[in-house]
Formats: structure tokens, sequence, C-alpha cells
């Protein structure tokens, strides 16, 4: 397969201004009828063909205004057909054959559970008929779904529903009309035999919305949940951005089949079942909060993305970025803020650093790729999401307002471009943004070394920041990045932010300094007292950033710093510090010590009270495994695990009747509602639990137990069995797991969390576990979810044996990834990423992880595989 190169972009030859589909739905054999109105672009020269793309379809006719093509008039191959010498102005029909029932990729046109749905972004729209599948063509949709009526009562597809009647032999039609210009990824269909819930919206200009969830008629009392959240997300962003919904109807459909979240597909939003259901006894905190994210973010995108669009794939991150932004600002604010951003930064710094680190590292904006469904990735969403923050916090959120207001005016229904977004933030603010503009180029995470010194006989404190960022694959030299870093000095004394004076400016006591040259010193004057700077507070910048603290400073710091993300991410550096010494003792095998600094800034916390309890639940939180190893030159996955281990039992046998009040005093039987207040009640209740059944002793156990059997809500139960099941007491892990798989196994989604607690486990059983369980009924590798929650859990979430020394987790991972190259390419391609951070392991670990890509690289190979595996052996 051949890369495809941004610089090689060239507007399309011709316009489709209308597309008018039918659909005569068959599992087997569906006939899809297109007519195009097309028009050739005026710079384009005469004899311009056209270019369509197409992938497994059979072609059953094609005619140019109602005249069947002659065989030399066009040309057909496996990846398209090109019209030659079509005329200027012109209708081209075609009808094709697909099977959706033999699609198992799950992009274009398919069947899960007998229902049909799509998925287009970014390249599907190709395997439904011959179109010019690039974003820059935006056409209007007029859709019409024929389909048997008996099993398919609903037929849905994008806009408005413009008539519908009977059809002889049983079947029924729907014609849809999307009046808004659409690029060909936000094309939708739904044929199933499916239930609605419906509410309505009033518009902040008095118009009203109908508003209805689609879902399988067992799924009808878990919608509450993602409706509320859709009615939030459209307040928030009339309130926010200005930004009213266009249509008069919202469709959002659950399916289980699915290989992302959800998609923002214009007026009829298609979920993962996961993304979108909830009940208070089989969702978890956590997936109520996901959702409501997921469904902000999907319905954001009706501006962010589909209004105005991406010229091309290169431009992901416009609407990506952005919309993430968008979507973390939402849930900021509907819930505890600097739980969000802990949650969102400790995800990030693991996740994303770890892809900037690796041989698939790529700029924000990626300059080529062979699979575009490749980079759908933590850079192109998360880190285009802290670009977006920066420029923010940069101009300020008045001027950023009014550049958002600015860039969907003025690109209102076209395809654009990152320069035009940062262009519309440059006018509004009157910034000179150019230098930033490096940050949608240059892959890998930047490195601050930060210095300080007090000067007693000044009062000056000059501080030092050099920043460097790491060669990636194909970029050996970077450029100086512009880099906001918010911070605070906090003063030793005091204990409070002295106020800070730059260049005998002043900047407040929590200011921004910004660094754009390789190294920088910066003297802040009139600093009455010693202090210990706070910096990037809010983790102002997606930099790694190292200071020389003591151990003391950051206790201090813990104590004390006025942000409440820095305290937690002090917390975090003094546990790395302690975790450190362990690791070198654990692999010097000598006797670890626990560090009783770390256990008395533990014990503050826990009897200083009055924090929000959401937080305090973060900063008894230690860093996973998984950061732990990517702040590791080289990573012993034993030591880290035995010497996490540790700690947390130390803590857990010191401060136990602290941890047991924490627990007591924030039990509730109250009902349960997915509220903050509830949510960090029991966040902080659980964390201390997970202490406490660290050391296993007999009031912890039955403590989990009780709370298991007390079956209050999936986050309590979910809780209590993961630490059940983990413990070292298979006597606890079996009757427990054994009562919660008879419960739920009518229930897919709960299924999922069963096979995930199971392969997570530490015991060296657990990948015996992953191939029995592979075998289990209610397990599928045709499912996305399925494959998630039980080989991508065990392989990213349970790393003590994943990595066995043996090769045995690499082992069963490969396997898996070949069979799901042929099956669904795009979930492989995810799957392998474990594999392909093998520089990172020692020796034996590099030769067994390589043999096993060696393995996959000798299969014939997917586009989306053979990509990945090409970066990860080159
Ligand atoms: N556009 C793909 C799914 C999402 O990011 O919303
Ligand atoms: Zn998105």
């Amino acid at each position: 397969p051949k890369p495809t190169y941004r610089h090689d972009y060239r507007p399309p030859a011709y316009r489709v201004t209308h597309v008018g589909l039918t659909f005569e739905l068959d599992p087997a054999a569906t006939l899809v009828k297109a007519s195009l109105q097309l028009e050739r672009n005026p710079e384009c020269e005469a004899d311009e063909p056209l270019e369509l793309d197409g992938e497994q379809l059979i072609l059953k006719s094609i005619a140019i205004d109602g005249q069947p093509l002659a065989g030399d008039e066009y040309t057909l191959g496996e990846s398209g057909l090109t019209v030659h010498r079509p005329p200027r102005c012109f209708r081209l029909d075609t009808e094709v054959e697909i099977a959706p029932k033999e699609n198992t990729a799950l992009e274009g046109l398919y069947l899960s559970n007998g229902m049909y749905c799509t998925q287009c972004e970014a390249e599907g729209f190709r395997r439904i008929t011959y179109y010019p599948d690039r974003p820059d063509v935006m056409a209007t949709f007029s859709t019409t779904v024929i389909g048997d009526r008996a099993s398919l009562p609903v037929l849905l597809s994008n806009g408005n529903p413009v008539e519908r009647g009977e059809l002889p032999g049983g079947r029924h039609f729907v014609t849809w009309d999307d009046p808004f210009p659409k690029p060909s990824y936000l094309f939708a269909l739904v044929a199933g035999d499916l239930q609605k819930v419906e509410d309505r919206f009033t518009t902040m200009s008095g118009r009203e919305v109908t508003l209805q969830i689609w879902v399988e008629e067992e799924n009808l009392g878990k919608t509450d949940h993602a409706m509320a959240s859709l009615k939030r997300s459209m307040q928030w962003d009339e309130e926010t951005y200005g930004r009213e919904y266009d249509l008069d109807l919202f469709m959002i459909v659950a399916v289980d089949d699915f290989n992302m979240g959800a998609m923002e597909n214009k007026g009829l939003n298609i979920f993962n079942s996961a993304a979108v259901l909830t009940h208070p006894h089989t969702a978890t905190d956590a997936t109520f909060q996901r959702v409501e994210g997921i469904v902000a973010h999907e319905y954001f995108h009706n501006w962010s993305g589909n209004r105005v669009t991406c010229r091309d794939w290169f431009q992901l991150s416009l609407k990506e970025g952005f919309t993430v932004f968008r979507d973390q600002c939402f849930s900021a604010d509907v819930n505890s803020a600097p739980v969000k951003r802990i949650e969102d930064v400790a995800f990030f710094r693991t996740a994303q650093f770890a892809e900037d680190a690796g041989p698939t590292a790529h700029p924000v904006r990626p300059d080529h790729y062979i699979e575009i469904g490749n980079f759908y990735t933590l850079t192109i969403y998360e880190k285009g999401a802290e670009v977006v923050r920066m420029l923010c916090n940069l101009v300020g959120w008045e001027a950023f307002r009014r550049g958002s207001d600015l860039y969907f005016e003025r690109f209102d229904g076209q395809a654009v471009t990152i320069e035009d977004f940062v262009a519309c933030m440059a006018e509004a603010s009157g910034q000179d943004l150019s230098q930033f503009m490096h940050w949608y180029s240059e892959a890998g995470t930047p490195e601050i070394d930060a210095y300080g010194e007090y000067d007693y006989a000044h009062a000056e404190y000059r501080l030092t920041l050099r920043q460097r960022t790491p060669a990636t694959p194909g970029q050996p030299e970077k450029q100086p990045l512009h880099i906001p870093v918010r911070l605070g000095l906090v003063g030793t004394k005091s204990g409070r932010d002295l106020p800070l004076t730059l260049n005998g400016e002043s900047l407040g006591s929590d200011g921004v300094i910004h660094l754009r040259e390789e190294e920088q010193t910066y003297v802040f004057t009139d600093v009455s007292e010693a202090p210990i700077p706070s910096l990037l507070r809010g983790f102002s910048a997606p930099v790694q950033l190292r200071f020389p603290y003591a151990r003391e400073d950051l206790a201090f710091l813990l104590a004390n710093d006025s942000d409440g993300f820095n305290r937690w991410d002090a917390g975090q550096r003094l546990a790395m510090l302690a975790l450190d010494d362990l690791i070198a003792a654990h692999r010097n095998g000598v006797e670890k010590v626990m560090d009783p600094r770390v256990v008395e800034a533990f014990r503050a916390l826990l009897e200083r009270g009055g924090d929000d309890k959401a937080v305090l639940a973060e900063m008894l939180t230690l860093p996973s495994e998984a950061y732990i190893a990517e702040q590791q030159p080289l990573v012993d996955v034993e030591a880290i695990h035995e010497a996490r281990h540790f700690v947390k039992q130390s803590l857990a046998a010191t401060l136990r009747d602290d941890f047991l009040r924490v627990f007591e005093e924030n039990v509730s039987d109250a009902p349960y509602a997915p509220e903050p207040e509830q949510i960090a009640r029991r966040s902080l209740k659980n964390v201390a639990l997970s202490y406490l059944m660290a050391i296993e002793d007999e009031q912890a156990i039955e403590l989990a137990r009780r709370q298991f059997e007390a079956d209050h809500n999936m986050t309590d139960v979910r809780h209590a069995l993961t630490l059940l099941t983990h413990s070292s007491r298979d006597d606890l892990a079996t009757p427990a797991l054994r009562a919660f798989g008879e419960k739920w196994a009518h229930d897919s989604l709960v299924m999922d969390q069963w096979f995930t607690i199971q392969v997570t486990r530490p015991q060296p059983d657990a990948l015996d576990r992953v191939k029995h369980l592979m075998a289990h009924p209610a397990f599928s590798l045709k499912n996305p979810n399925k494959v998630r929650a039980l080989v991508g859990a065990f392989a990213n979430q349970n790393r003590i044996n994943f990595h066995r020394s043996d090769g045995e987790g690499y082992r069963l991972l490969s396997d898996v990834v070949i069979e799901l190259n042929r099956l669904n390419p795009e979930i492989a391609a995810r799957l392998v990423t474990p594999l392909t951070r093998w520089q990172r392991f020692d020796e034996s670990r590099q030769a067994l992880m390589k043999g096993e890509l060696e393995r996959i690289r000798a299969e014939k190979l997917s586009p989306n595989v053979y990509e990945v595996i090409e970066k990860a052996l080159a």
C-alpha cells in the first residue's frame, strides 16, 4: 500500500451538489441506487476525468443523464471507478450491490444483531456506493430506505423524514431529506426493530427540536442519562459558544457492534451501546460520566465538524482536537472541574506520552498516512485538545470565543484547514501565532528542564527553563515551541502564593510565562520569602516537566499549593520518587523500605478533611503501573508491580485506621444518583477500601464482601468484585465471579465488565483465563467491545501477566491480531499497539515481542495492520 501525502492535496475536479440514494435492504444483496448531480470545478481542465472511490461493490449499471455508459467510457478498478471525459454538468446514476452480512470490518453498511447500520468515517462510504469519498465534497442528501416492514419497522437516515409508504411484498419505505450540505463521511442509515424514547428541546431562538434515542426494546430503561446529557449539552453549547441546533430532529441510535465510541453523523448519531446505555445497576459512575462526555462530544460536532468540516483527513484534529476540548470543558463545568482535569491529564501522560515516544509517533497534523483509520489517535484527539486549550489560554477566553464565532461564521458549510482555525484566533486576538503552529507539525513530547534559585539579598527568584523535544521517526530535528507555563511561587513561610513581578510587570499571584527560546531565564523581583515554585499549573502545556524538587518540597506543595491540579501532581511526584527507590531496591535484591515522608503526607491528607472528596480520592491514588513504566528509562515489569504493591501495603498497614474511618464516613445507602457529590463519596470510599484490601485482613475482606452482596449500585459492586477477584484468595474470587456471571448472563455490557475484571487480575492464571473466556458463549471476536474487554484489557491493563517472561502473553495477542486482521482490520491495528512498544523492555522481552511482530508481518496484511507493523519494525 502507498502512502498519501498532505502536500499532494488537490481540490476535487468535480463537485457533487446533490445526492439521491435508494437502498433496497437485503442481508446478502442490498441494492444501492445513487443519483449524483455533478459539476466540474471551474479551475479544472475540460478533459479531467471523474474519479470515484468504491470498494467491494458490484456495479450493476451506470449512466450519465439517463444514457448508459459504454465500456470505453469508464474504467473499473479495485479501489474505484473513473469516468472518462464527462460533461461539465451532469447527473450520474449508478446501481451497485453490496453484502452487509459479510461485512465484519464494520465500515460501510453492516448488520449488528439483525439491525442495519453504517459507519462512514473516514472512508466507509466508498463501501456503499461509487462516490468522491473525501471530506471536501459536500452535498445535500436525499435518502430512501426500503426494507421488510415486519423485521425492519424503523428506517432512519440523516435529516428530516419527508415521505413514507407501503410497497408490495410486505416492504415499506421512508425518504429522508438532509438540507445541510455534508461530506459523505457524515452519511448514516439505520434500519431495524427499534424502540424510541422521545423528548424535546427548545433552542435559544425558540425552535422546538425533537430528540429521540433509538434502542432495542430491552434497553428502553437505560436511556435517561444520555437524554439528560444531550439536553445539557445543547444548552451548554448555546450558552458557551452561542451554537444552536439546526434541524428539527436529533436522533441517537445504540448499536452493539461498533468500532468507535460513537459517530457524529448529521442528525443521526450512531453510538456504541457501551457509550450510551446506563442504569445504576449495570453502569458505573465512570460509565455515566463517559456517556455524558461522549453524548456531548458527538453533539458538539454538529458545529465543530459538521457545519464546518475538514478539507482533508490530515486536518482531522481540526474537528477532533477542538471538539475534545469542548467536551472536556463541558464535563468540567457540569462535574468537578479539578477532578476532570486530573483524570484527563493522568490518562494523557500515560497513554499519549507513550504514543509520542513510540514508533507510531506523529504530529497533531500528520504529513502522510497509509490508512487514515490508524490516525484516530490520542495525539490527534487528546494532544489536539491540549493544543486548542493552550490557544485558548494564550489569547484568553473572550478572544477565543470571538475567534470561534468568526470561524463558524466565515467557514459555515465549508471544508477547511487548521490554518483557517488558527488564523481566526490570531485575528480575534491580534496575537502572532506563527511560532505556535509548530505544535501542529512536531511530534514527540517536549521536555522542560527547570532550575530555580532564590537570592535572599536581592529578594529575587531566578527561574531557568530549557526546552527540548526528542527526535521522533522522520523528525530528527525539532524547533523550539511556544510553551505557556502557568506558575505560582509558594512562600515557604506563609504557604501562600507570592505576588509575581517579572520585568517590572505584575502577573498577579498565578501567572503565565511564555517559553519561546531553547532556554530562557525569568527573574522575579520583590519575592519576600524563599519560595517553592509550583510549575505548569493545570498542566498548562502537554510537556514533561522536570524540576529537582526535594521530597520535603513536594510534601509542602501537596499540603499548600493553591492549584488543586498541582497539589495532586506534587503527590504523584512524591510517590514516584519513593517508587523509584523501591524499584531499584527490587532490582538489586535489597530489602524494600517505605519512605516515611510519603506515609506522613498521606496521613496528613487523610486527617486534614475539608478537601473536595473527589480530589482527595485522586490524591490518594498511586500512579498506575503504566504511568510508572512511562517514567522509567527501561521498563522492569516485575519491579514496578512489586514496588507499587509494596507502597500500597505499607500505606494500608500504617494508616489502616484512617482508611477505615474514611471508608465508614462515606458509606451511604441513599438512592443512587450519578451526581458529583455522590460520585465523590463513592470514589473516596472505594479508594480507602482498595488500600484496606491490599493487606487482606479479615475486616477488609468482610467490608468488600458486604459491599458486593449489598448490590446497591454497579460502581460499588464492580469495585468490590474487582478487589475480591484481584485478591490472593480464590475462595473469595470464585463464588463472587460465579454469582455475578450468572446474574448478568443476559446483559452483554455487564458481561464485558465481568471479562475485564477477571483478565486484569494479577494472579498468574490470568492468561489461562483469557484463553478460557475466549471460548465463553458471551464472547465473540466479531464484536469490538468484547475484544477490548477481554484481550485489550489483558494486554493493556494486566502488565505483569501480559509481559510474562515466557512470551505467552505476546503470543496470545498476536494470535488474536492475526485473526482480526482478516475480520476487522481497524480493531486489529489498534489491538497490536502494546507489542509495538518493544524498545522499552529488556532484551529478552524485546526479542519475544519482535518475534511476534515478525510473525504477524508474515501474514497477508490489511493496510491498517501493515502500516503499524512496518513502523514498529522499522
Ligand atoms: N468522528 C469519529 C468519532 C468522534 O470522534 O466523535
Ligand atoms: Zn469526535
